[in-house]
């Protein structure tokens, strides 16, 4: 798969995607990923990307000239060009998956100051938030994206990995585990897991699982369709 990222902050990316996972997946070729610097596509001596909104009002937007330029000298068209920005819907996993398919996605990262709409009408084929909070700018989203679609790509995982994702412990929380020692500063090690028996202990992580949810994200259990898996 191959992500353009079209961003003002492209020391931000420096450090999360040169390791891990992600790091693995460019060096085997999985993710061919390039930052792009916005400012390198404007033509003027102060490299503008912002500029007032018509009609009056506070700060700035990003002017749709570099933004589209960007995406025309990209070459081979993006399959999906995404706006990162508060305004969007808020992405989670089953957008992760649908993402995972595309062959090819831009990104483009949005700052305080807004997007002009005509990008919005006449570029984008998506908007994605990733949560009810304010950033500074679109950066730390875009990493985010990259590192959840890039893990569900063929190939990026190892078997022992990915299987766990497709277990039915999907749209539940982890539940409780423990490895040596059985006994640490007087805590133990639930009797049941070390029983040896495991019918005992995939019943008990179950009910684990379900109480853990119950108590931390309700929500989850009512975006099920009581299967346990994640829309
Ligand atoms: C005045 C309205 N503000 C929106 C709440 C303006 C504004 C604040 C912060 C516009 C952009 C930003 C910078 N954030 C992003 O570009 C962003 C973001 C975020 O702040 N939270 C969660 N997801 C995202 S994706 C892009």
């Amino acid at each position: 798969m191959r992500i353009d990222v079209l961003t003002l902050f492209p020391a931000m990316f420096a450090g999360p995607l040169d390791e891990s996972i992600v790091k693995r997946a460019r060096e085997a070729g999985l993710l061919d990923l390039t930052i792009h610097n916005l400012r390198d596509y404007t033509h003027d001596r102060h490299r503008t990307v912002d500029d007032k909104p018509f009609g009056g009002g506070p700060g700035m937007l990003l002017k749709p000239e570099p933004i589209f330029e960007a995406a025309e000298s990209l070459g081979r068209d993006p399959t999906r060009v995404i706006l990162l920005s508060p305004a969007g819907r808020t992405f989670d996993q089953a957008i992760a998956r649908e993402l995972a398919q595309e062959k090819h996605l831009l990104l483009v990262c949005g700052s305080y100051e807004g997007f002009d709409e005509r990008v919005r009408e006449a570029l984008a084929d998506d908007e994605l938030s990733i949560g009810d909070y304010v950033l500074t700018n679109g950066a730390l989203p875009a990493m985010v994206i990259v590192d959840a679609v890039t893990r569900l790509l063929p190939g990026v995982l190892g078997d022992d990995e990915s299987s766990h994702d497709e277990s039915f412990s999907r749209g539940l929380l982890e539940y409780p585990q423990y490895t040596r020692p059985a006994e640490f500063r007087g805590m133990k090690v639930p009797e049941v897991l070390l029983s040896g028996n495991h019918a005992e202990i995939i019943r008990w992580r179950t009910e684990q699982a379900k109480k853990r949810t119950q108590d931390q994200r309700p929500d989850m259990l009512k975006k099920t369709r009581g299967n346990g898996v994640m829309e």
